[in-house]
């Protein structure tokens, strides 16, 4: 494993982003609240750029979503890091009442105001917003406890915008991953790629495994040697991995596209073990 490696530029900003874009733009002024998701596992480098432009003249509610992927140890680092967070499991928690109950806190002073004034504020809305695959539709549904929007493990799944109505009082949009033209920051790109936000169709994966395998060993010490049963500081990791895990053709050759293929599942679940990918910078 050569750290000298030079990687691949990634971009990927296809049609149906910039639309969503011009889309969410018109939308922004019936919302009284941007709820933007990250992923717990890169909370920095999961805020889109984009987004912070879009919503800056609105509250924003920052939703660091996977954190059952994440370090425990860092999850309540990051959450203390931003303003108006919540670390949120939409998988497996229930979370309506704790979505609602601080969108209204945030919003408290605005609905306070309006009273004092005579107007009853109607219903409040929040435009639901992230990059793609970081589970803008499972936190919706598991809101509303119906399945109303379409969730898969891909990125690029929503396309249109759509309303979803909670309650009387509360309305959210969901919207579609949208990322930004051009990756200035080819280091954040690559941990984009790593959780699973770019389309696998235009990276290269073993760049991307090799990369992961690498800040493990030196960041989680010991977690590949337990998963694989194998001396995580080998020369040989992959193949030995491979080996050990059987993952091999028919004429018992290592099977590259098969091992570079479960080992990047592995690496975006939490089968390896909780990880975050990035520190808060001094
Ligand atoms: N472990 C875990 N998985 C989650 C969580 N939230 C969502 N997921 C999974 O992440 C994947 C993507 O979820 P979606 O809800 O489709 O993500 P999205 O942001 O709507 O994606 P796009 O519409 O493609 O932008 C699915 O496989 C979800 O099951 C979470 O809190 N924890
Ligand atoms: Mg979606």
């Amino acid at each position: 494993m050569n750290s000298e490696y030079s990687y691949k530029n990634i971009n990927w900003f296809p049609g149906h982003m910039a639309k969503a874009r011009r889309l969410m733009e018109e939308q922004l002024k019936l919302v009284d609240i941007v709820i933007e998701l990250r992923d717990a596992r890169i909370p920095e480098a999961s805020g889109n750029p984009l987004l912070k432009e879009l919503s800056k003249n609105k509250p924003v509610l920052i939703i660091l979503n996977k954190a059952d992927l994440s370090d425990p140890n860092k999850n309540e680092i990051w959450k203390d890091y931003f303003d108006n967070c919540l670390l949120v499991d939409s998988l497996n928690e229930n979370i309506t009442k704790t979505i609602v109950d601080e969108v209204k806190r945030i919003l408290k002073d605005k609905l306070d105001k309006a009273k004092a004034r005579g107007i009853r504020k109607k219903v409040l809305r929040a435009m639901v917003v992230g990059i793609p695959n970081v589970g803008k539709s499972t936190f919706i549904n598991n809101i509303v406890k119906r399945k109303v929007a379409k969730a898969e493990n891909r990125p690029g799944v929503t396309k249109a915008l759509q309303w979803i109505k909670i309650n009387e009082d509360v309305e959210l949009l969901d919207t579609p991953g949208v990322l930004w033209p051009k990756f200035e920051n080819q280091e954040d790109a690559r941990l984009l790629a790593l959780i699973g936000s770019i389309n696998d169709e235009v990276l290269n994966k073993e760049e991307l495994v090799i990369f992961g395998l690498n800040y493990l060993k030196e960041n989680y010490k010991g977690l590949i040697s337990k998963r694989y049963e194998v001396d995580e500081n080998s020369d040989d990791l992959i193949d030995d991995i491979a080996k050990k895990k059987m993952w091999l053709t028919n004429n018992n050759k290592i099977d590259y596209k098969k091992t570079i293929d479960l080992l990047l599942k592995d690496i975006r679940s939490n089968k390896i073990g909780r990880i975050t990918w990035q520190d808060v910078r001094e």
